[in-house]
């Protein structure tokens, strides 16, 4: 393990490195804890660079077993190797040279999980960020691009299955039981793309004939026996190279695509050139095992690394600040790529709401940072939301605002321009100012400038004068990366929405710029006039959540449910009853800290039978629309002062009354929907499963709701309705025998698949409530559960922390007790883990003062304990600052 050394890595000190590596050339032998590593580098001195320049290479827990240059052994005083670094002072002065290494590792102890580890009886690697110098010295940054030759060694029985990246040259027996295979990249790429599996796997084969004719041989390696399960894994693969040619003009580049499914990854997928390496819970999937939403997100993943092979490998980014370059990019495609699979405006719908759960309080906290970070300590640290789904953000609005077609020229000449590249976000941004001919320093604030912006917004109406006028106000609140932010260029889309419920046509509108629906917010305040308007319409603003603001609209209650039932832009209808119910979850917070209890408005609950009966509308929208803000976001809203029992509270009053006052139509609706026929994963079935779902969350709360949901358990014939009605009974009904019953029934049955088990643990650590912590600690001790492997803890620990407002934040303090214990034993043996799971501290500073400074103890206890890895201190040291 790296322990801090306290560096601060800064954009600004950015430069080229001195030598470049055109050519690897590694030689595996692998062995379970004396690997050996033979690296042959061809080393060239850049163009211009002095003779003297010393070579340094990058290292991390290396030992260094043999060094030499052209062939020669190098004499122990020309060269330094520490094993973080290796130093060669004085260099050959001729401009190319051939540097020989050879390592030694231990694949089978590496339970960090980055570089070559052995688990569960295979050999696989994680190389990004910093990775691949946990295998050998290399200059691991990724604007060194080489040729990857990578020849492994290992015993057959063992490991009959030897892959690398590109394509096999060859393969063949050796002596005593070893064989050898030889595989050749011919894409010059990044350390960080570089990958190895082998071991004893079995695989699903198939093919895809891209546009222009070539076949691709794509093979998904899983777990002996689960071949069955990779087949929808299969078809997204499929799915997504046909939809990268039709819409972005990308072709697959190699004659071979393997994906490989592992058990202990700490991350979803990682996107290594031509060998996919994938966490097996995005990929292993059918009706018996996996829900809708596991499916949607295989396919959303499988997508988003097969994506990576354009956006990210064969351009790839200079330094590690440009990561959005490659991710923000690349969400946004995967988006675009399953909104086009399934519902555009469902899916809409789920990623502002990721957004606003992941992104928002990530922007809104101590761990706030810009889209394209200045500096860092720890880049692992930076795999984000805020570089993830704020960057995808960014993309979309260059696209809002430059026009599809504009957009796509940009992305052409992207690709022609930089193909082969390690670029930046200004080279990004550059191709559409180019195309557009519009200058985007403005707009490139975004990148820049951490924080979520504010507008506040009023209309009023001129009846006599037939003009309606929206006054805009801007304000970006300061983060601890810039005190002081300047005006962003907000681009808002908007509708102005008549009585029938059509949009009014608008004519010229001064003082702003106003294009296509779109509000150019570029000042600290707009007054937009528009002129011709004799009916007062209803403002629809923010339509399709264009920019990831917040709002502060003043508006009539009138206004808010005529659009939540006649706004034609269908996220912005969804958005008008979530705000209604966020205002009347806040309003019932705010009585029950008086200690009075909750009133609702007959209209917002009569609303809730309206659209649950409303044909017109897709059944996941429906869903969508019914399923109540959640905990976290309605303390999110109030901002400050929480206490997550009263929201709880509030939560319940509400879903109670939606419940009881729509009874009849809801279990009419109910049974309806019920459906025998043969299992489909698509969009359409997903969502009806979706809305029955939602219903029976609603209906258990009525007298009678145990046996429901306990019926709806025993009937399941898929994975998403049999977990939909576990999670209702062991939620709502916990103390009961039909909630124990169902959860030893779920145990019975799946206790050997570790995956399924890790939903029966992640709704056991969700259940709402102080109590629930005890019972996550005696589940540690379950026989399914380990320290070791990161989706158990995840599943349980970071469930629990994440997604558990009222057993997590106890008054007490022994949640955070018992996570911080937890992520003290975790670091030593996987650093980014632990830090990951600490992020769920973030939002401390919110809560009232007795949960504030228990968290802030536990904050404290981690911190002065000795020997944390970089990962963590950095976490827990920007989390208190
Ligand atoms: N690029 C990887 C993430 C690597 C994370 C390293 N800590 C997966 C992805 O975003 O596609
Ligand atoms: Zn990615």
């Amino acid at each position: 393990m790296r322990t801090d050394t306290g560096q601060v890595f800064r954009l600004e000190d950015y430069r080229p490195s001195d030598y470049l590596i055109p050519r690897t050339s590694l030689a595996f032998r692998l062995h379970p804890d004396k690997t050996i590593v033979t690296a042959e580098l061809t080393i060239a001195r850049r163009e211009g660079v002095s003779k003297k320049a010393p070579l340094i290479l990058d290292g991390d827990g290396l030992v260094l077993k043999r060094i030499e240059i052209d062939g020669a052994p190098l004499d122990a005083s020309a060269y330094q190797a520490t094993p973080d670094q290796l130093t060669v002072p004085a260099p050959p002065a001729a401009q190319n040279f051939r540097l020989t290494l050879e390592t030694e590792i231990s694949p089978s102890t590496n339970s960090a999980l980055m570089g070559l580890f052995l688990t569960s009886g295979v050999y696989s690697t994680q190389c990004e960020a910093e990775g691949f110098r946990r295998i050998t010295y290399f200059l691991d940054r990724p604007d060194i691009l080489s040729v990857y030759t990578v020849r492994i060694e290992a015993q057959k029985r063992q490991a009959p299955l030897l892959l690398s990246n590109g394509n096999r040259l060859e393969i063949d027996d050796l002596a005593d039981g070893w064989h050898y295979a030889v595989w050749h990249d011919p894409f010059p790429k990044p350390s960080y793309l570089f990958a190895l599996v082998a071991g004893d796997l079995g695989v699903v084969t198939d093919e895809f004939v891209t546009a222009s004719g070539r076949k691709v041989d794509l093979g998904v390696y899983v777990e002996h026996g689960k071949e069955r399960l990779a087949a929808y894994a299969m078809d997204a693969l499929k799915r997504s190279m046909r939809w990268d040619e039709e819409v972005f003009g990308r072709e697959y580049d190699l004659d071979i695509f393997n994906i490989v499914a592992v058990s202990d990854f700490n991350m979803g997928a990682m996107e290594n050139k031509g060998l996919n390496i994938f966490n097996d819970k995005y990929v292993l999937a059918d009706d018996e095992t996996a829900t809708d939403a596991d499916f949607a997100n295989i396919e959303a993943i499988i997508a988003h690394e097969y994506f990576h092979n354009w956006t990210g490998n064969r351009i790839t980014c200079r330094d590690w600040f440009q990561l959005c370059l490659k991710e923000g990019l690349t969400v946004f495609r995967d988006h675009e790529f399953s909104a086009d699979q399934r519902s555009r405006p469902v899916k809409r719908i789920a990623e502002v709401r990721t957004l606003r759960a992941h992104q928002f309080p990530e922007d809104q906290g101590p761990l706030a940072h810009p889209v394209r970070p200045r500096r860092y300590r720890e880049i692992n640290n930076f795999y984000t939301a805020t570089v993830y789904e704020k960057g995808s953000e960014v993309v979309r609005m260059i696209k809002t605002i430059l026009g599809a077609e504009t957009f796509r020229k940009g992305m052409d000449l992207y690709f022609e321009r930089h193909d082969g590249e390690a670029a930046t976000i200004e080279d990004f941004l550059k191709v559409f100012e180019d195309v557009s001919g519009q200058d985007l320093q403005q707009f490139a604030l975004w990148y820049h400038q951490a924080g979520t912006p504010n507008l506040t917004v009023s209309a009023s109406h001129d009846a006599r004068k037939g003009e309606f006028v929206v006054e805009i106000e801007q304000s970006v609140p300061p983060t601890p990366s810039e005190a002081r932010k300047r005006l962003m260029h907000i681009p808002l889309a908007f509708g102005l929405v008549g009585s029938d419920g059509k949009d009014i046509a608008h004519g010229a509108a001064d003082g702003a710029a106003v294009e296509n629906g779109v509000i150019h917010v570029k000042k600290r305040r707009h007054v937009v006039r528009f002129p011709g308007i004799t009916e007062r319409p209803a403002l629809s603003l923010n339509r399709g959540f264009s920019a990831p603001v917040t709002l502060s609209v003043e508006q009539r209650k009138e206004d808010q449910f005529f659009l939540a039932r006649h706004d034609n832009d269908p996220f912005s209808r969804w958005q008008a009853y979530n705000t209604l119910l966020t205002e009347a979850l806040i309003a019932a917070f705010r009585s029950g800290l008086g200690g009075k209890p909750p009133k609702f408005a007959r209209q917002l609950v009569d609303l809730a039978g309206a659209i649950a009966a409303d044909e017109g509308l897709e059944h996941a929208f429906r869903a969508l629309a019914l399923t109540l803000p959640g905990e976290a976001d309605i303390a999110r809203e109030i901002g400050s002062g929480i206490d997550p029992d009263i929201i709880l509270a509030a939560r319940n009053a509400l879903a109670g009354e939606i419940a009881r006052s729509n009874e009849t139509a809801f279990r009419r609706l109910y049974a309806a929907l019920e459906f025998n026929g043969r299992f489909s994963p698509d969009a359409a079935s997903a969502g009806r499963r979706s809305l029955r779902n939602t219903l029976l969350d609603y209906l258990a709360l009525l007298p009678g709701g145990d046996e429901l949901a306990g019926r709806h358990f025993a009937v399941a014939t898929n994975m998403t309705d049999r977990a939909a009605a576990l999670t209702v009974l062991a939620h709502r009904h916990g103390d009961g025998k039909l909630a124990r019953d169902a959860l030893a029934a779920f145990e019975k049955r799946y206790h050997a698949d570790p995956l399924v088990m890790d939903k029966w643990l992640m709704i056991q650590a969700t259940a709402p409530g102080a109590a629930t912590l005890d019972k996550v600690r005696a589940l540690t001790g379950h026989p399914g559960f380990t320290m070791t492997n990161p989706n158990r803890v995840r599943a349980l620990i970071g469930t629990f922390a994440s997604a558990n407002q009222t057993a997590f934040n106890r008054t007490d303090g022994a949640g955070y007790d018992f996570f911080a214990r937890a992520i003290l034993e975790i670091d030593p043996r996987n650093p980014q883990l632990a830090a990951r799971l600490a992020t769920a501290l973030r939002s401390w500073r919110s809560l009232e003062p007795v949960r504030q400074g228990k968290a802030r103890e536990a904050l404290l206890m981690i911190s002065g304990t000795e020997g944390l890895s970089a990962d963590l201190r950095d976490i827990v040291e920007r989390t208190l600052a």
